[in-house]
């Protein structure tokens, strides 16, 4: 095998030399699992190895379950660099028949000498994270459930627990290792490639391929959690409560949480629920008061360490298929109760679904998450200013069947565009969309600052002049032209 050193120069002069011709899929991603089987043996996974479906199934909602035709497992920097280039260049990403770039087995977290930073590779989950940072008494603002992946939230956004006092996700990375379109690796920080750092920074996968992130680490060795469920009788005292939350969470106490209500398809059961995380160790957390005064089913109150938390954490993986759909609003209880209504009433309409499971989400975003990129220098692409604060209200949706896939979509999407639209006429609507929680026929794009999304566009030109992650990489969130 030649030095990478030496193939990364050798294919960028050939990139740099030529347009891109898309290959044609099959013979491409063919010849192009041929030459990274060569090079690369054993990271490759062959359509016929024993481990080929295990891997193509990791994930948590089985539409992704796809037929790539083959997968790369690099462990390095440099492994990344060389697939981008490997001539003729092939429609990445997971699709059928593609070449599914996996970085599973990219696990490094690097905790600083001085305990303030850490860098994380792409590969980890945030359990994995959380696990490593504990011992050291720290914690970090990443995914609230146990098996979120590190890379998604860095570049989309990051909804955590304590994000009005800490900000999103993506505003506590520091610097961000990409490999560029043409292969070259940059270290992007704020004094390094300054304006590709900002784009990061909700751009999604417009840029590049992140091979390493390093992130603020927090000394937070204990927090105070709550669990409650309540019976469907609360709806009411719990939509109050949420709407007073999201708008009285000021940063002086970092707290947040997860909200939702679920329908239970075999007992008919409504289940509104509360899972809430302070910092320190003040135990029942205070600023969930008006949640612990509703008669519960459940309330289970703890202080424990971050691990012990999100260790407990499990969402469903491989159980269903699933969709988000989203839209943002002030919070105003007596809407979100109406808005809730409707969905409840709206289950009538798909009753027979086959392993339905539906859940109303209801996510805050206290104005002061928003303070944290106002005041670093950096800033972030969604342009959203610390005078008001949102909740996200979702739509979650599980279902068995292929042959109901359309049917959940129209479900979801016509309630959505009917209760964004009543929001906008009483001056309730935000048209920010959160891509964590956008269903795949939403465009969060549409809702930054359209200013922003100009300026991420002539950024990715001059990154990405080849087009490599416009044209070449067909999933998630596209910029457009
Ligand atoms: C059960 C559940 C719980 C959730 N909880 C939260 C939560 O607490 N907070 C929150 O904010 N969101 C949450 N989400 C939504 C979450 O933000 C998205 O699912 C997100 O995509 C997860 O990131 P990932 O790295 O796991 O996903 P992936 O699907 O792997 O990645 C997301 C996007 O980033 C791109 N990408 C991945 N790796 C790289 C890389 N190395 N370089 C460049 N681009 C890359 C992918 O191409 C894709 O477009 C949750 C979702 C589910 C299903
Ligand atoms: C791509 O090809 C076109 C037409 O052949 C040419 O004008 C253009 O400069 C080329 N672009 C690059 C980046 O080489
Ligand atoms: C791609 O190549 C395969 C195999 O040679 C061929 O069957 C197929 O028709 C080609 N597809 C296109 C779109 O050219
Ligand atoms: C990925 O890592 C796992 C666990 O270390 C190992 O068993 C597997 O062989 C690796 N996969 C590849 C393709 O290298
Ligand atoms: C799988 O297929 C590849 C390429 O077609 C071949 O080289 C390899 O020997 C096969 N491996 C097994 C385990 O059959
Ligand atoms: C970092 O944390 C570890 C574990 O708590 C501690 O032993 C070490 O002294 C800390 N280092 C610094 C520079 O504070
Ligand atoms: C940014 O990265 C460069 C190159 O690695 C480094 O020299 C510089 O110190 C970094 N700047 C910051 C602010 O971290
Ligand atoms: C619905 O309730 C039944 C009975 O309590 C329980 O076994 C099942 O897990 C619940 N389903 C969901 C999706 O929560
Ligand atoms: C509880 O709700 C009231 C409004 O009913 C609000 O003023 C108060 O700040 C809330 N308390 C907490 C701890 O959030
Ligand atoms: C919840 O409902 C059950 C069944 O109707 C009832 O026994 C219980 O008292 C209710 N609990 C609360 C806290 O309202
Ligand atoms: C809250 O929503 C209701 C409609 O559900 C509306 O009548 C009321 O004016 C709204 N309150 C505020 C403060 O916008
Ligand atoms: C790769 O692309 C970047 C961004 O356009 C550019 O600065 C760099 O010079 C290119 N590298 C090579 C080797 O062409
Ligand atoms: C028509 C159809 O495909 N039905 C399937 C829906 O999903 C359930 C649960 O996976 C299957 O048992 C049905 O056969």
């Amino acid at each position: 095998m030649p030095s990478k050193l030496a193939l990364v120069l050798a294919a960028a002069t050939f990139a740099s030399a030529q347009n891109i011709t898309v290959a044609n899929l099959t013979t491409g991603a063919n010849c192009a699992c041929t030459e990274l089987a060569a090079t690369y043996g054993d990271l490759v996974i062959t359509s016929n190895a024993s481990t080929y479906t295990a891997e193509a199934t990791d994930y948590w909602d089985i539409r992704a379950d796809l037929l790539p035709g083959c997968i790369f497992m690099p462990t390095d920097a440099d492994q990344v660099a060389v697939k981008i280039l490997t001539p003729p260049q092939f429609p990445g990403s997971n699709i059928n028949g593609g070449v599914l770039l996996a970085l599973n087995n990219m696990t490094t977290i690097t905790i600083a000498a001085d305990n303030s930073t850490f860098d994380v590779s792409p590969g980890n989950r945030w359990v994995d994270v959380y696990e490593a940072l504990t011992p050291y008494g720290l914690y970090a603002i990443g995914g609230r459930l146990k098996t979120i992946g590190v890379p998604g939230l860095e570049l989309i956004g990051g909804f955590h627990y304590l994000i009005n006092k800490y900000g999103y996700a993506m505003d506590n990375v520091l610097s961000y290792d990409v490999v560029l379109g043409n292969g070259t690796q940059v270290v992007v920080n704020s004094t390094s490639n300054p304006d590709l750092f900002w784009a990061l920074k909700g751009g999604a996968n417009n840029y590049g391929i992140v091979t390493k992130f390093t992130v603020i680490a927090l000394p937070i060795p204990y927090i105070s959690t709550t669990i409650q469920t309540f019976n469907e009788s609360a709806v009411p005292a719990f939509i109050d409560a949420t709407a007073n939350f999201a708008a009285n969470n000021p940063p002086d106490i970092a707290a947040g949480s997860v909200i939702s209500i679920t329908y239970n398809q075999t007992t008919g059961e409504i289940v509104p629920s509360l899972l809430g995380v302070q910092e320190g160790t003040e135990s029942p957390p205070s600023r969930f008061a008006n949640f612990s005064a509703i008669p519960s089913t459940l309330a289970l109150n703890n202080v424990l360490t971050p691990i012990e938390w999100h260790s407990q954490l499990d969402p469903p993986n491989q159980m269903f298929r699933v969709q988000f759909a989203s839209k943002t609003m002030k919070p105003n209880s007596t809407q979100l109760y109406q808005i809730y209504e409707a969905w409840k009433s709206a289950l009538e309409d798909v009753s027979d679904v086959e392993g339905l499971v539906p859940t109303f989400v209801m996510n805050t975003m206290p104005a002061s998450a928003a303070s944290v990129a106002m005041t670093n220098g950096v800033g972030n692409t969604w342009g959203l200013d610390d005078t008001q604060s949102y909740i996200i209200f979702q739509y979650s949706t599980g279902w068995a069947n292929a042959s109901d896939d359309l049917r959940m979509l129209n479900w979801a999407s016509k309630m959505l565009d009917y209760w964004h639209l009543q929001n906008q006429e009483l001056e309730l609507a935000s048209e920010f969309v959160y891509m964590g929680d956008a269903g795949d026929f939403q465009d969060p794009f549409a809702g930054f600052p359209l200013e922003n999304v100009q300026k991420m566009r002539e950024i990715r030109d001059v990154y990405d002049p080849l087009g490599t992650f416009k044209r070449l990489n067909w999933g998630g969130f596209k910029l457009g032209n």
